[in-house]
């Protein structure tokens, strides 16, 4: 039985989208979700900038301790958010000010800080640029191959086969997006063993699956590099639109 709460999910299926959907399923918590569609802009609507005043998902809305609406925006903020208020038993997290706590930490910064706008930077200068910029897909690709190969060193000595410690924790599941989507960015796991075996055992988590799926049932099947350019010729054009609109209220 799902525990009843008052969340209310922004979110598309993205890797820093379905981080929020996996925690919720993960911690078995009931929420609404309000599906943003990224290529009609609506992430940049007012009623939108109200709950994240950068216009960007995942967002959340829930009732406060105090009894008044908070909003929580960045999607590592909303993980920590959700584990200090609803993960009491410490089923995805640890006891704050313990040595794993802090590890946690470490990795959760790793991804906001790291890997995800690296990532981020390889698709762009990947998929979505107007023109080829060979230095700007050589840089991200391998600053994004570099931060893979320091996971992969680090899952090489894990017992658990998770991040940190014996369990799941919001480590993993910040960054497990981000890795099932390498294919975006052109990075083949072929060279970490040790990511691949983590991302196969995440996935066989039911609450995970469910998380890919919110707000929509993601592909499963690995795409060819031609059916993938396919995806990016049609959402070049958007994301372009959407640079030119945030450059001109500059
Ligand atoms: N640092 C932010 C990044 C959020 C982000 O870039 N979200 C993307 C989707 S993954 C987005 O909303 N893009 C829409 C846009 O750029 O207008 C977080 O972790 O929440």
């Amino acid at each position: 039985m799902p525990t009843k709460t008052d969340i209310h999910l922004y979110t598309t299926g993205t890797p820093n989208g379905v981080k929020v959907s996996i925690l919720l399923e993960e911690l078995g918590l009931e929420y609404k979700t309000t599906p943003i569609t990224l290529s009609k802009n609506t992430q940049k609507e007012p009623w939108f900038l109200a709950i994240n005043p950068n216009g960007r998902i995942p967002a959340i809305t829930d009732t406060f301790t105090d009894g008044k609406p908070i909003r929580i925006f960045e999607s590592g903020s909303i993980l920590q958010y959700l584990v200090e208020r609803y993960d009491k038993d410490h089923k995805v997290s640890y006891p704050y000010g313990s040595r794993e706590y802090w590890e946690v930490n470490n990795w959760l910064h790793w991804q906001m800080g790291g890997l995800g706008p690296m990532q981020g930077q390889a698709n762009h200068f990947k998929r979505y640029a107007p023109e080829h910029i060979q230095y700007g897909v050589d840089r991200y690709t391998n600053e994004t191959r570099r931060l893979y190969r320091v996971l992969d060193t680090h899952l090489e000595k894990s017992t658990s086969g998770f991040l940190v410690g014996d369990r799941l924790t919001i480590a993993d599941i910040a960054i497990v997006g981000w890795v099932n989507a390498h294919d975006w960015a052109g990075v083949s796991l072929d060279e970490f063993p040790n990511v691949a075996a983590w991302l196969a055992k995440l996935k066989a988590r039911e609450a995970v699956q469910r998380g890919f799926d919110i707000p929509t049932p993601q592909n499963k099947k690995p795409l060819s590099e031609e059916e993938l350019e396919k995806i990016a010729a049609q959402t070049r054009s958007w994301v372009q639109s959407g640079m030119a609109e945030d450059a001109k209220k500059a």
